[in-house]
């Protein structure tokens, strides 16, 4: 992206945090934060996700004009991989493509295939992964990783070297390993929760204890196992991490990671990050990577789903449109959502009204309260839900201020 060249979200005006910032105390001086998407590697590892090559070449194109900072692809896992790391690689994004790979000569050779400039390379950290999934001692598992990092170097790749497992694994082994592969020429250390073991505080101790060994920008990747991957990816953020890792929807291994959406528009409201991000095509985004992998995105999925401004309450509604901050963050627009609301049991008198107007009837404060009582006697539940227009919500207001005599 240009330098210094925002792209338009309003977001900075519009969230309402009120006196949560006094709790929430954010940074004086923001520092930009990295997001890196992984929908094309830890996404297509969720159960059921494999694109095709033109998909993946779509969403890293529309990721890079969202403005994520890096992208993830595997060369290594199939031909077609390797063809759309290629491909994307050639592309001339912004965003920095990043090629994931095993600590192996032989992927370090495979990813210069694809003409990589960056690369991800792993390597499990923790003694049940290297008991068990690759059975080595934590000796071997050093040496053959310094010995991929200085071959990686010697090609004159950029490097982030992942200890897999990190959270599980013993502390003073993985401040040695970090350290080892840090000197031997990695440009960034990933500390992967990998099964989702941390809370926040583990998640910001794990990455104090690690940065303040290794002077390298840290990148953290946490699992959703528990809920709480966003969580510690802010708190990672917290403890010094520059890089927090995404994917559109939260897609990935099991439950997946921290979702993109959600990591974006937090980091924006709580640290004012400097993020040089399109918001409004959240939405868009989260719609197209589902209709490619057909895995359905939850109606109550933060900012993206259809729930998300979905107002039933005939309080909240009425509140809502008279200040939308009442029950919103942010607008919906800032992240390309719609504002809906349900008209039913819980309905009160403006939406009655409303209702009543949809009819073609002129409501008066009699009939919309009538109505209203109406909807509650025919324990109806949700009886339909509006997408609200402009227009829509400016008539429900007025009706509102009809009805409800509401003085200034
Ligand atoms: C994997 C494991 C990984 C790696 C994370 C990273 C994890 O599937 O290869 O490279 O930052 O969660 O540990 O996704
Ligand atoms: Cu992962």
């Amino acid at each position: 992206m240009g330098e210094g060249v925002e792209k338009e979200d309003g977001l900075s005006e519009s969230a309402n945090l009120g006196y949560a910032n006094l709790y929430n105390t954010p940074p004086r001086d923001p520092r930009k934060i990295h997001l890196l998407d992984s929908t094309l590697r830890e996404g297509e590892q969720a159960p059921g996700v494999s694109f095709s090559h033109r998909q993946r070449l779509q969403i890293a194109w529309m990721l890079d004009y969202f403005g994520v900072d890096a992208i993830e692809i595997s060369p290594i896992v199939s031909a077609d991989h390797q063809r759309s790391t290629k491909e994307i690689i050639k592309a001339g994004l912004e965003a920095d493509i990043v090629a994931h790979i095993r600590a192996l000569k032989s992927d370090v050779d495979e990813a210069l295939k694809c003409d990589a400039g960056w690369i991800a390379m792993y390597h499990s950290a923790s003694d049940i992964h290297l008991k068990f999934k690759l059975r080595v001692s934590r000796e071997e598992a050093v040496r053959r990783s310094v010995e991929a990092v200085e071959y990686a170097k010697s090609h004159g790749l950029k490097m982030r070297f992942t200890l897999e497992d990190a959270s599980r694994a013993e502390p003073e082994f993985l401040k040695s390993f970090a350290k080892a592969v840090g000197e031997a020429g990695a440009t960034r250390i990933g500390l992967p929760d990998t099964v989702g073991a941390l809370r926040p505080q583990g998640m910001f101790r794990l990455v104090k204890m690690v940065a303040d060994v290794v002077r390298k920008p840290i990148d953290v990747h946490c699992h959703n196992d528990l809920g709480l991957a966003l969580a510690n990816s802010l708190a990672g953020v917290e403890a010094g991490a520059d890089q927090i890792h995404v994917t559109v929807n939260g897609l990935g291994e099991r439950v997946g990671i921290t979702s993109l959406a959600e990591a974006a528009v937090a980091l924006k409201i709580f640290y004012g990050a400097k993020l040089d991000v399109r918001l409004n095509m959240l939405t868009e985004l989260s719609q197209l990577v589902e209709t490619y992998t057909g895995v359905k995105t939850h109606p109550m999925k933060p900012l993206v789903g259809v729930n998300a401004y979905k107002h039933k309450a005939g309080t909240h509604v009425a509140a809502v449109l008279r200040a939308r901050s009442a029950y919103e963050l942010i607008p919906p627009k800032v992240v390309g959502n719609r504002r809906r609301i349900i008209i039913g049991e819980l309905s009160g008198k403006s939406e009655a009204a409303f209702l009543l107007k949809l009819l073609g009837l002129e409501p008066d404060e009699k009939a919309a309260y009538n109505a209203a009582r109406g909807l509650k006697n025919l324990m109806c539940g949700d009886l339909f839900e509006v997408e609200l227009t402009e227009e829509m919500e400016r008539l429900i207001l007025e009706l509102d201020e009809a009805v409800n005599k509401v003085k200034p």
